[in-house]
């Protein structure tokens, strides 16, 4: 067994080669090593004979995006093999499949999906993926469902739970999104030019109580097993496949984050449409998809869930008291609303952006998109306990993007 180390391409092949069954014996491979996300290294192993290759995903014991003054669980490697395996059986098809997991390297071996996309990639380059909404609500319903008490053993899944503490992930996440964007802190990152967004973000009192609110709920809500980190650079697609990656983020904690995370990055995209299509009418044409694929996503969600309550619910009083499935989706939905709202808010302002916003080389237009996602971003925030249905999600963000 080798002690812990970041791997070179090189010693990625030599431990490729002692995984019996994925490369023919003798293999000549090949290693690249392509991790261009926040946290891990990434290889891509190959063999040009047989066509076969693998995905190696190795934990860094830092930060990648700030460096090594930023210490990094390496726990969060198995966090992730378990979260990908956990997410495989209860959506199959839906995640890479796991091959390996080594402890002591912090690394994962997984199916290599470089016939699919990054969503986020995709998506700049103005694809559509009419199966996505379809994909990614089979994806949360039954995640979500069946890890939570509505839908598995409620003593096992307290057991669950401790299996998946993840409080050093669950920190990034606490002071990114709910903490840093709302106040002068030093992670903050935003272009000069808003400024003064900036400073209405750390001076609203009204918003502050909203986020305050979705913070204690990231912080003691804990409904069902979350892939806590669900963006659209999460996601590698093709019209006809969608596949979640990335669970390195797992925990126990409410539903409405991951629904309120793929939300808040379709949105993000939206706001950036003038740049990546190349007149007005097909910018609208791109912003109408968007929003008919979110509406799509959560009706399809809501109905799912319905659907595994009513067949597969396993808390009796929950299935029998009248009204309560109704309840309990209009605060899912709220929920979801203002965690998009927190999504989007921190990619404008807070550390990591998305490359949707970021790419536009133009300033006044990134400056301009960077108002629209704020301004939707605060708006949904706000809305978030009053929202009662989808639409009003939609009409708020129809609303911000017409000033
Ligand atoms: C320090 S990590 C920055 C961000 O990258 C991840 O993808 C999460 O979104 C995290 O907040
Ligand atoms: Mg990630």
């Amino acid at each position: 067994m080798s002690t812990y180390h970041p791997l070179t391409e090189r010693e990625a092949i030599e431990i490729s080669l002692t995984l019996k069954e994925l490369f023919p014996e003798g293999a000549e491979l090949t290693s690249r090593e392509i991790g261009d996300g926040n946290l891990n290294l990434v290889f891509h192993i190959s063999d040009p004979a047989s066509g076969r290759s693998i995905i190696m995903k190795q934990a860094l014991p830092y930060a990648k995006v700030v460096g090594e003054s930023w210490p990094l669980t390496l726990d969060r490697a198995r966090i992730e093999s378990e979260a990908l395996i956990l997410e495989g059986e209860l959506a199959p098809g839906l995640v890479p499949q796991v091959y390996h997991y080594d402890a002591e390297l912090a690394l994962t071996v997984m199916e290599d999906l470089s016939n699919h996309v990054i969503m986020r990639q995709g998506l700049m380059q103005n694809n559509r993926y009419p199966l996505f909404a379809e994909h990614i609500s089979t994806f949360l319903a039954q995640t979500l469902f069946f890890t939570s008490d509505l839908g598995m053993n409620q003593q096992e899944k307290k057991l669950r739970a401790r299996n998946f503490t993840n409080p050093e992930l669950c920190k990034i996440t606490e002071d990114l999104i709910f903490d840093d964007p709302y106040r002068d802190a030093d992670t903050n990152s935003f272009d000069e030019a808003i400024r003064d967004e900036a400073a209405a973000l750390w001076n609203d009192g009204a918003l502050h109580l909203e986020v305050a609110l979705l913070r204690e709920k990231f912080l003691t809500h804990a409904q069902a097993l979350l892939h806590g980190d669900l963006h659209t650079g999460s996601i590698f697609i093709t019209p006809q496949s969608t596949k979640i990656i990335d669970p390195e983020f797992a925990y126990y904690g409410p539903m409405g984050f991951d629904i309120g995370a793929v939300i808040a990055n379709l949105l993000l995209n939206y706001t950036s449409r003038d740049h990546w299509n190349s007149d007005a009418a097909s910018a609208h044409d791109y912003r109408t998809y968007l929003l008919d694929s979110i509406r799509e996503l959560w009706t399809k969600f809501e109905l799912k869930f319905r659907t595994l309550w009513t067949e597969h619910g396993s808390d009796r009083i929950a299935k029998s008291a009248p009204g309560y499935i109704d309840l309990y989706l209009q605060r899912l939905l709220q929920d979801t609303i203002g965690f998009a709202g927190c999504k989007i808010v921190r990619r404008v302002v807070g550390l990591a952006h998305v490359a949707d916003i970021d790419k536009i080389s133009d300033s006044s237009q990134r400056e301009h998109t960077q108002r629209l996602a704020l301004s939707i971003g605060k708006s949904l925030i706000k809305l978030n306990r009053r929202a009662k249905s989808i639409d009003e999600l939609i009409s708020t963000v129809q609303t911000a993007s017409a000033v």
